[in-house]
């Protein structure tokens, strides 16, 4: 099985109603796809992972030799060596990721000297953020909302976050022993993952078994977090993935975030609320109403478990 593919290109023509059937099925059935003829240029993803890659050589790929990961697996082996023939066989490292991690924001400064990286990244962010507005609105028309209302949402009264997570998954001696990322859902509104070419290892959990998210290059994977599963009011849920470790390849992923300000309030779209109640589904008000910030004090500590006690603990937060 694999991730639905969308050419995002066919909204503009003939194909329009087609293509946004297909965008709302694999929002409700999927919660994860993939976008190409997305818009951006081909020339501008290039540069992306030329100084992405440049990045990690010159200014990642030695500290990550001296991080927790790399001792703890290291200590790890040792230790499994020393108890060769002990019932301890089953052990493996549930509290950390293999990974390289580093976030850019808006208005902060970016320690980073990589030559062109600046530069690029303020190029790629703009058409990534202008791409998950794009994917916003369809979701909008979609769930029978009007143009703009989860943008308007998550801005709240101020402005929505941006976020842009640059990560490498460095090849991992011991992959059966850690993960590269360990599954989650992800806490905001709508994530655009820009994935390595050739190296996989990110997976879905789908109809209760994990699935590949087989590398394209230059697509776009999308997926929706948990804001967009209130808002929609469970119509779009938020999927549990993970990033498996591999012993060979170094891969790159960049993932963006377009989540909800702080301050935003998160609710189910009322006009989704009523029409649940008309349709007489007892899920119309399983969702709580919350300060975005407050869900993310929770997510903080609680990003790898279920989320449905964060909606729970959220919601005594704020009554
Ligand atoms: O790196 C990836 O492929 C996935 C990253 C991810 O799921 C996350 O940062 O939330
Ligand atoms: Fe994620």
């Amino acid at each position: 099985m694999a991730i639905p593919v969308i050419d995002f290109s066919k909204l503009n023509g003939a194909k329009r109603a087609q293509t946004m059937a297909q965008v709302a099925n694999v929002c409700e059935e999927w919660g994860f796809f993939q976008l190409v003829n997305h818009g951006i240029p081909e020339e501008l993803l290039e540069r992306v992972k030329k100084v992405a890659s440049e990045c990690y050589k010159l200014e990642r790929e030695e500290n990550f030799k001296k991080s927790t990961p790399v001792k703890m697996l290291t200590e790890l082996v040792e230790k499994k060596k020393k108890k060769k023939n002990e019932s301890e066989e089953e052990e493996r490292i549930e509290n950390v990721d293999w990974e390289d991690v580093f976030t850019l924001f808006d208005h902060t400064e970016w320690a980073v000297n990589t030559p062109g990286f600046k530069e690029t990244m303020v190029e790629y962010r703009a058409e990534l953020k202008k791409l998950a507005e794009k994917v916003m609105e369809v979701m909008d028309e979609n769930l029978g909302l009007p143009k703009g209302f989860i943008k308007k949402a998550f801005n709240g009264s101020g402005e929505a976050f941006f976020g842009t997570k640059v990560s490498h998954y460095p090849p991992c001696p011991h992959p059966e022993l850690v993960n590269g990322l360990r599954a989650h859902t992800d806490a905001g509104g709508v994530i655009l993952l820009f994935q390595d070419d050739k190296v996989g290892g990110l997976q879905i959990l789908k109809d209760g078994q994990w699935i590949d998210v087989q590398p394209l290059p230059n697509a776009i994977v999308v997926n929706t977090g948990d804001q967009v599963e209130v808002l929609s009011n469970g119509r779009y849920k938020s999927v549990w993935h993970r990033v498996q470790a591999n012993p060979n390849g170094n891969r790159r992923s960049i993932a963006s975030f377009y989540n909800p300000s702080l301050k935003a309030t998160i609710a189910p779209a009322p006009e989704l609320m009523e029409r649940a109640e008309q349709e007489k589904n007892h899920n119309s008000s399983s969702y709580p109403k919350f300060v975005f910030g407050d869900y993310m004090s929770v997510y903080t500590k609680q990003k790898f478990l279920p989320k449905e006690p964060r909606f729970q603990s959220v919601k005594a937060v704020c009554k």
